[in-house]
């Protein structure tokens, strides 16, 4: 009963948060679940492109939204007409792709570009037919053949748009005007610590489905169960009121529900998958049909909760040995967003001995938390709540909610996603903890299965001791928060005389802690900057973490060094933030091997407590 009351409430606020929504996001259709099991056609390639500085393409010299703006693309029809732009004859970027590294005098552009796709389609009759982006960073207007279809805001969370009226047989024309500007009052606000790529970073799929078709669904175990499947399916277009199949064949599984008059309908059944471990990350073939359509994923199953301080994996504590990393193009720099950027970030976090990454400060791409989850690697999904965000403005935090719905709504069948964090290092003030708390609510209300965190950060009472002080922490599963004493707080030696107490009986996570090193630049511990530097301040760290009571995981700050123009030292940084544990060219420095030793020692104790539980039981 309880999990049905929370399913229809569930329901209730996924068409509030996601429903006709407000300011800058118009025109969308729900997000379709699991794009990759869909027939899609890859937009992906060369897009004309314009720079336009004054927006004159989308305003008219009075500044209104001009009729005849750039996506009507005109062309003159006699040699005496006047048009003053052309997307046939402008240059073009690579979509997916920032903007910023693929031309130099792009590299620091901050505005307007408008971009075009021509693209033939052949229309098949009676199907619904969708354009999907990944992502636009950050707010887009979009048009197909001269039709606009809506907006977007949000730069790192996937969207689509139904365009079964305006795609055509033949010649189709989409054209994106993307604005990377950041706003003060936007998620993320003007101010943080990673590169603003624009452009449109993500794949632009067209996808068509049939005209009845199962657009949503949620499939994972009921929270606190090993035995029980439970979620529910949402089909879109008209007789909605049909019959479900849930099919798992390798569980010879087959379980039919009946959606009502809205399409939707409660997945609640008996089942007994082998459980997803990070050791053994186990994903099964699902298939959802109703009489017109059939969408097949792979999904996995486990429990996931705290007792104490503890945090459990299917019934066992476990240790989130994690690493943060940003959606940083290893090699190239760049935003990431190919499966082969996912595959060598992820490798290598793999090859530091994690089971755990934090997916900093914004949702990554879908490759990358379907990669993970192949992998074996539970995974901290953030949105960008980051710093000073305007917390007394109801846009702002609309904006904050949109984002964290879109997040839930296109990863809440990765069984890898352990965690959902609603904001990184936010001061607390009454304004922020309201702002935050319905943040938290939303997250439980969208999806009870995972824990509800934020990188918070931790307070010095009296000399030495170290602690953590939110009101946040209230409402929040983990105590989890980042501290970065040795570096921006004393020298390493620090770590030796601090202690940490902590009131409350959670478990505690350090969401961050480093320093920065210069691939390549060696010299004395006490030299700032040096690989010798950054692994004796690995060492004091690690020292530390082993006294602390109830720490449950750890996310060094940073796999690999980023893009940042707050890292302007012309020797050290050259614009790049320098705490990553691998150079940007993918050269491991010395504190890469202090983690991985460390990773190790707990894996091995942890497979020792296990084997002799195991054996204890028999
Ligand atoms: C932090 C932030 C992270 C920064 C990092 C740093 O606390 O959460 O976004 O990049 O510190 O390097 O200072």
């Amino acid at each position: 009963m309880r999990s049905f009351l929370l399913t229809l409430l569930t329901t209730a606020l996924a068409t509030v948060i996601s429903g006709p929504l407000s300011g800058a996001n118009a025109g969308l259709a729900p997000l379709m679940q699991n794009l990759p099991g869909r027939q899609t056609q890859l937009l992906d390639g060369h897009w004309n492109y314009i720079l336009d500085i004054y927006e004159l393409g989308f305003y008219n010299y009075r500044m209104r939204e001009d009729p005849n703006g750039f996506f009507r693309e005109a062309k003159p029809r006699t040699p005496s007409d006047l048009i003053e732009y052309d997307f046939d004859k402008a240059e073009t970027l690579m979509v997916p792709g920032d903007w910023n590294t693929q031309r130099t005098d792009l590299l620091n552009y901050e505005g307007n570009i408008w971009y075009r796709r021509v693209f033939d389609y052949e229309p098949v009759t009676g199907k619904r037919v969708f354009v999907y982006f990944g992502a636009v960073n950050y707010e887009c207007v979009v048009y197909l053949n001269g039709n606009k279809l809506g907006s977007h805001e949000g730069g790192f969370s996937s969207f689509n748009f139904e365009v079964t009226r305006f795609i055509r047989k033949g010649r189709n024309s989409l054209i994106v005007k993307v604005d990377n500007r950041r706003k003060v009052e936007a998620v993320p606000t003007n101010n943080t610590d990673w590169y603003n790529y624009g452009g449109i970073t993500r794949s632009v799929y067209v996808a068509e489905v049939p005209g009845t078709f199962i657009r949503d669904y949620f499939v994972q175990l009921q929270k606190g169960s090993d035995t029980q499947l439970n979620g529910w399916v949402q089909l879109d277009g008209t007789g909605a009121s049909q019959k479900v199949v849930l099919e798992i064949p390798e569980l010879r599984l087959k379980h039919t529900v009946q959606t009502d008059e809205k399409g939707y309908a409660l997945i609640d059944c008996p089942a007994k998958p082998v459980l997803w471990t990070p050791d053994q990350p186990k994903l099964y073939q699902v298939l959802l049909s109703c009489p017109t359509d059939t969408v097949a994923d792979q999904i996995g199953f486990r429990r996931l909760e705290t007792s104490g301080k503890k945090i459990l994996l299917n019934g066992k504590e476990i240790f989130f040995r994690g690493i943060c990393i940003h959606e940083e193009a290893p090699f190239r720099s760049g935003r990431a967003w190919s499966p082969e950027d996912a595959e060598v970030l992820l490798g290598w976090a793999r090859e530091l001995g994690c089971n755990f990454v934090r997916l900093a400060h914004y949702q990554h791409n879908e490759h990358m938390v379907r990669a993970a989850e192949r992998l074996g690697l539970m995974v901290w999904s953030e949105i960008p709540t980051y710093w000073t965000i305007q917390w007394e403005n109801p846009a702002t935090l609309q904006n904050a909610r949109n984002q964290l719905s879109e997040m839930i709504g296109r990863d809440k069948n990765r069984t890898n996603i352990a965690i959902w964090s609603i904001c990184n290092e936010t001061p607390p003030s009454e304004p922020r903890n309201r702002f935050l708390k319905t943040l938290a609510d939303d997250a439980r209300a969208l999806d009870g299965t995972r824990l509800v965190a934020a990188a918070m950060e931790k307070k010095t009472v009296g000399n030495n001791t170290q602690t953590l002080d939110d009101p946040a922490a209230d409402f929040l599963d983990v105590l989890s928060f980042n501290e970065y004493i040795g570096w921006y707080d004393g020298l390493p030696e620090k770590c030796d005389v601090s202690n940490w107490v902590f009131t409350q009986d959670k478990p505690v996570m350090i969401t961050e802690f480093g320093g920065g090193a210069l691939q390549g630049m060696h010299g004395d511990v006490a030299e700032r900057w040096t690989e010798e530097f950054q692994e004796s301040l690995y060492k004091h760290s690690v020292a530390m973490f082993k006294r602390i009571e109830g720490l449950s995981g750890t996310t060094p700050w940073i796999l690999m060094d980023f893009r940042s123009p707050r890292r302007i030292h012309p020797e050290y940084q050259k614009g790049f933030n320098r705490k990553g544990l691998i150079s940007d060219q993918g050269i491991k420095k010395k504190a890469f091997y202090v983690m991985q030793e460390w990773y190790q020692e707990i894996k091995a104790l942890e497979d020792q407590r296990n084997k002799t539980k195991a054996s204890g039981r028999k």
